[in-house]
């Protein structure tokens, strides 16, 4: 009986927590030099609008993080850059938080962190959740959590988690992004 309770509790416990696949970014390709994992947005021909590297912050140096750099000369045209991945273990019906941990360098707007959830025909978007849009009056230099909640809808086949910034008004800046985290809630 005993035995069974345990069993029981580890079940609920890997339910509790989906896997985002290196989420917090330390897991480096030694070709890209890139954490693995993620895909990397940029406008077709116009690689150059955005960077995506590794870094560290002061007082976390042993913490890898994401940072994402659009160019000074970024024309004002509503693009978003982000990093991307289909998370896998997401079930329909089901409320999960997302979160990440963010900084900021010369940006104007907050980072975000944002979910689609997609049908099997790759093409419907049934869902879709986003942490708010807020202004920013200077940089962010400690780390803040940004969070958002998502159900995810009967259908859904892929829950891309996405995140990233518009390009729009922050030319020239750097969002830096670590522990972007899934985890599924209680529903209410
Ligand atoms: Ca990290």
């Amino acid at each position: 009986m005993k035995l069974l309770l345990a069993l029981l509790c580890s079940t609920v416990a890997a339910a509790s927590t989906t896997n985002v696949n290196n989420s917090g970014f330390e897991d480096i390709s030694e070709r890209t030099r890139l954490p693995v994992g993620w895909g990397y947005t940029s406008l077709p021909g116009q690689s150059d609008l955005v960077e995506y590297k590794v870094t560290t912050v002061p007082g976390d140096e042993n913490s890898k993080a994401l940072a994402i750099t659009v160019s000074s000369d970024h024309p004002d045209q509503r693009v978003a850059y982000n990093a991307f991945q289909d998370v896998p273990g997401i079930e329909s019906g089901k409320t999960y938080k997302v979160s990440a941990r963010v900084q900021t360098r010369g940006l104007e707007t907050m980072p975000m962190v944002a979910v689609q959830c997609i049908d099997q025909t790759g093409k419907k978007y049934l869902g879709f959740a986003r942490t708010p849009e807020r202004k920013l009056q200077q940089d962010i230099k400690e780390w803040q959590s940004v969070e958002t909640m998502v159900t995810v809808p009967a259908g859904t086949a892929k829950f891309r988690l996405r995140a990233g910034i518009p390009a729009q008004g922050n030319a020239g800046g750097t969002a830096i992004l670590d522990d972007i985290t899934v985890i599924e809630v209680e529903s209410k």
